[in-house]
């Protein structure tokens, strides 16, 4: 026989705390479940598609273990149990390469997501996780326990410099804590990042002067590594706290080697998922967002956008509900990364954002801000009334009775859930 994937599962397995396990969703095609889930055991730990002439002694405890097959839906849900030794220490991206590698584009399954994973407790060790995490990101910015408030000034590109600081200084003076820069908006030729980063800061510190409240920048510095490094080096150079980085697009090798470079220069990680949805998205296949968010936590980032349910993305509530629990929760000795609530948002969702997802989040709303009738700050002000509103346990309306910037807003767009 030159196959072997059925040395790779023990249907009845009860792995010990010191493997790794992941949970995928499978959809066999022209195999059994055992066998389909034998391959995907074998193709991400030390196996390939015939027996060998020779195997190195290791080769055996080294195999991974495929066991608790069920049936879900269309498909079978199967857990598989790695041994710690198949994983360098301190990896995200030798991590990803066996349990989110090859094994999707095997033709023995016609779909396979990975779900969710575990890890032992050593493992988690050389990992470091968040450096300020939520706590730290609330103590800095100086914001007890309502949700932080970001914007981004849209058009999400095409402000020079000057338009763009100008901007700013609105949104910060209209009471917006973090001005964000958009995942596409890094350093085109009409607004250079040194340039942006110069201007910017001395805004912010203007702004922070005359409200007596701290302000942040969450710069996008999305780029090749060593351009990323310079970039927030400047960053650091000019006082920010925070950059931004597109965590997909970038890749975990940039990421974890970022999270080493902000911990000397005391940077938190704000943490953009821009691509994700090309491997979330579909829920026969690919990657999780939960998976997701675990290895950003993993690498330590600070704060991470998981989805609004109700916003102008897909995301079902239970499931951002789900991410945002892996990220506040206990896991290891992984500080808690902030969940970002993002894409479609305006002061008319806010109450029921954080009726579903509570209030330990950063709203972030860019056009539910820039589109106000009345200007950028006054959107930015309707936007934090919406805010302390629901944190107040009032009605919009009530509230708008004093805020004519929130009642403009509500004139807008009401409670409309954009598509
Ligand atoms: C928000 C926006 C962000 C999305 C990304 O702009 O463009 O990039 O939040 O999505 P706006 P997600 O507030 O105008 O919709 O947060 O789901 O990753
Ligand atoms: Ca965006």
């Amino acid at each position: 026989m030159s196959e072997w994937y059925l040395e790779f599962v023990d249907t009845g397995y009860e792995p010990s705390e010191g493997e790794l396990v992941a949970e995928f969703y499978m959809e066999p095609s022209g195999v059994s479940p055992e066998e389909a889930a034998g391959r995907i055991a074998s193709e991400s730990s030390i196996g390939t598609w015939t027996t060998l002439w020779k195997l190195p002694d290791k080769a055996k405890e080294l195999m991974a273990t495929a066991y608790g097959i069920e049936r879900r839906g269309e498909g079978y849900l199967v857990r598989i149990a790695y041994p710690l030794e198949l994983w360098e220490e301190g990896s995200i991206v030798q991590l990803m390469s066996g349990i989110a590698g090859n094994i999707f584009g095997m033709k023995a399954v016609r779909s396979l997501r990975l779900l969710d994973f575990e890890i032992p407790r050593e493992y988690a060790e050389s990992f470091r996780g968040p450096g300020s995490g939520a706590r730290g990101v609330r103590e800095f910015m100086r914001v007890g326990s309502r949700p932080l408030t970001a914007t981004v000034p849209k058009p999400k590109i095409g402000w020079s410099v000057e338009e763009y600081a100008e901007i700013a200084e609105e949104l910060w003076m209209g009471g917006i804590d973090l001005l964000k820069d958009d995942e596409n908006f890094t350093s085109p030729s009409f607004n250079r990042f040194e340039k942006r980063v110069k201007r910017l800061y001395r805004v912010m510190e203007k702004a922070e002067r005359e409200t007596g409240d701290k302000k942040e920048y969450l710069v996008n510095i999305t780029a090749p590594f060593e351009v990323m490094k310079r970039r927030a080096e400047l960053v650091a150079e000019h006082g920010g706290r925070y950059v931004m980085i597109d965590i997909v697009v970038a890749g975990f090798s940039a990421v974890q080697g970022m999270r080493e470079v902000c911990g000397e220069l005391e940077l938190a990680i704000h943490a953009h998922r821009a691509m994700h949805a090309a491997f979330t998205r579909s829920q026969r296949h690919g990657i999780s967002m939960l998976a997701l968010a675990k290895f950003a936590r993993m690498a330590g980032v600070d704060q991470l956008h998981t989805g609004t349910a109700i916003g102008k993305l897909e995301s079902k509530a239970e499931e951002v509900r789900r991410i945002n629990e892996a990220l506040l929760g206990k896991w290891h000795h992984f500080k808690p990364v902030l969940p970002v609530s993002s894409g479609g948002l305006h002061p008319g969702l806010i109450p029921e954002i954080i009726r579903l997802f509570g209030s330990e989040l950063v709203i972030q709303a860019g056009g539910g801000v820039m589109g106000h009738p009345q200007g950028p700050r006054a959107g930015a002000k309707a936007l934090r009334d919406a805010v302390d509103a629901a944190m107040e346990g009032r009605e919009l309306r009530d509230k708008a009775e004093e805020s004519r910037e929130l009642e403009a807003a509500l004139q807008k767009w009401g409670d409309v859930r954009p598509v």
